[in-house]
């Protein structure tokens, strides 16, 4: 578990829809200002407000839910969502291929991107209409739209290298932000990344003056391994800038207001997806690009699971980037697509994104946000405990690499990344002998848990033991396989990583 978020600070548990004790109760509704379409849709859901362990006013009672034809809201809206004529128009742009490999790998002083994440470029599963995550992605789409004809611009093809400064310095994170390191983010060269997040793109959409947008892409991160986490997901930005008319109508201050329109738009759109018994909860957070910071939980399979961050836009993005930024307000949020699609659609493991499998693919079909995932098969997992003294060159990110890093043995062999159509050449990678560029055990590893540490009193050398969960989505894997794997996992730590095995 890791004690920081990557963009984010830890976590401060907001008043909105905190419990009492143990687990916080679901949100309830803010304010509705009648102007505002999202308050409208945000209590159309009719979400049941918590109790009196709500801080939050709450007006699920003031509020009608239906417009003025007397048709019920909801009703209305399900019908506008399900209009294809009427869905997003989407900015039309060439899908981004993936790069030639040697402009990811360049051999470069600075470069650490792997072939197994650059076989994952030009995949963009949001580009895949039937795939779970495309499905979501033009869901959310339809609800903005539905909410504000016409006032989103939809942006689904910006390249996913962008330059450091338009990944960091142009949404203001601190030189020394640990989002920055080398361990943490994917670098081409010192100047150029794989994009963290899709605030990578915030600055430049500012700058053409749209005052709603919103952005779907891949991106890339080193970081921990479980069942939601991933080191290439999608994430959907999404950016609305108000004038002071705007909150001068609703008699609140610019900050206030927008903190308000942001949990509106967002509550409405877990409603929309979720219905309203969906169990949802705003955390206070911090990023370097909003105040205030809020994420959004929900809670799914017996745990919270963190769907978003948001905030009110730091006004300095605005002022250096919207033309006459000054006089305006901004929100912003950037979701993660798969984790409200494992929500949606019921999927217990991030690495089924990946899978070529028909028995998964099957599953899904665009505009369906009904189908629920249905597992073939279920194979045991396998665990494998290693302890080590750490090194200086000691990461748990490091550790994750090496250990799923490429193609995992046995998955790669006919059309394991085929039909989800990663443009890879086998040929390509029959060249590579590193174990940190090849990694050994690919999507074959579920977890990567620390279970034990400690620092001898003597010595003051420090311990760790990690336990590696081995499970196949698709097949049951053998006794030796496992082992062989794990072989080389030990000698990958020991060799790379320089550690001392115990
Ligand atoms: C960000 O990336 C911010 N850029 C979000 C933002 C945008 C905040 C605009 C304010 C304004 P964070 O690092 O928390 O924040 O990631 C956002 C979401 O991406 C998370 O809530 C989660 O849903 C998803 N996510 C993060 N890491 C992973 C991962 N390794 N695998 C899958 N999903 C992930
Ligand atoms: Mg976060």
């Amino acid at each position: 578990m890791r004690a920081t978020t990557f963009l984010g600070s830890r976590r401060v548990m907001s008043a909105i829809g905190q419990g009492m004790g143990g687990r916080p109760s679901a949100w309830s509704i803010q304010q509705a200002a009648p102007a505002s379409p999202f308050h409208a849709a945000a209590s159309s859901g009719g979400c049941s407000s918590s109790s009196s362990s709500s801080t939050a006013p709450s007006t699920s009672s003031s509020s009608s839910g239906s417009l003025p034809s007397g048709r019920p809201l909801r009703a209305r809206l399900s019908r506008r969502l399900s209009t294809s004529a009427r869905a997003a128009a989407v900015e039309a742009a060439p899908v981004p291929a993936a790069p030639p490999r040697s402009e990811v790998l360049t051999g470069d002083p600075a470069n650490n991107v792997t072939d197994y994440i650059y076989s994952k470029m030009g995949t963009n599963l949001h580009l895949q209409p039937d795939h779970p995550i495309c499905v979501i992605k033009q869901a959310i789409y339809n609800y903005f739209q539905a909410n504000q004809p016409g006032l989103f611009k939809t942006f689904d093809g910006l390249h996913p290298v962008v330059s450091a400064h338009s990944n960091f310095d142009e949404v203001l994170v601190p030189k020394d932000h640990v989002s920055r390191s080398p361990n943490d983010t994917y670098y081409v060269n010192a100047d150029t990344v794989l994009r963290c997040h899709t605030s990578a793109h915030q600055a430049e959409l500012l700058r053409l003056g749209h005052p709603g947008f919103l952005v779907t892409g891949d991106v890339y991160r080193r970081d921990s391994i479980d069942a939601t986490h991933y080191p290439v997901f999608h994430q959907m930005e999404g950016v609305r800038v108000f004038s002071p008319d705007e909150w001068t109508a609703a008699g609140l201050g610019p900050t206030e207001f927008a903190e308000r329109e942001l949990k509106a738009a967002l509550e409405g759109m877990a409603r929309t997806l979720f219905g309203a018994n969906i169990e949802c909860r705003w955390v206070d957070a911090y990023f370097p690009f909003t105040n205030p910071s809020f994420e959004l939980e929900i809670f799914f399979n017996g745990k919270w699971l963190e769907v978003l961050g948001c905030g009110v836009m730091e006004q300095v993005i605005l002022d250096a980037n919207y033309p006459d930024g000054s006089g305006k307000k901004a929100w912003a949020f950037g979701l993660g697509l798969e984790r409200l699609a494992m929500v949606l659609f019921d999927i217990p493991d991030i690495r089924l994104f990946w899978s070529g499998d028909e028995r998964f693919l099957r599953q899904f079909k665009a505009g369906d946000l009904k189908a629920k995932f249905k597992s073939y098969s279920k194979f045991p997992p396998c665990y494998k405990d290693m302890a080590f003294w750490v090194s200086p060159e000691f990461t748990e990110n490091n550790l994750c690499e090496l250990v799923r890093g490429e193609r995992g043995a046995g998955e790669w062999e006919g059309t394991h990344y085929g039909r989800v159509g990663a443009l890879v050449k086998e040929s390509d990678m029959l060249h590579l002998d590193d174990d940190v560029r090849m990694g050994i055990g690919g999507d074959l590893v579920e977890e990567v848990t620390l279970i034990d540490s400690f620092t001898h009193p003597k010595t003051q050398r420090t311990s760790n033991c990690f336990r590696i969960t081995y499970r196949s989505m698709e097949r049951s894997l053998t006794d030796d396989e496992i082992n062989a794997l794990q072989d080389r996992v030990r000698e990958g730590v020991s060799g790379e990583l320089k550690v001392e095995l115990r």
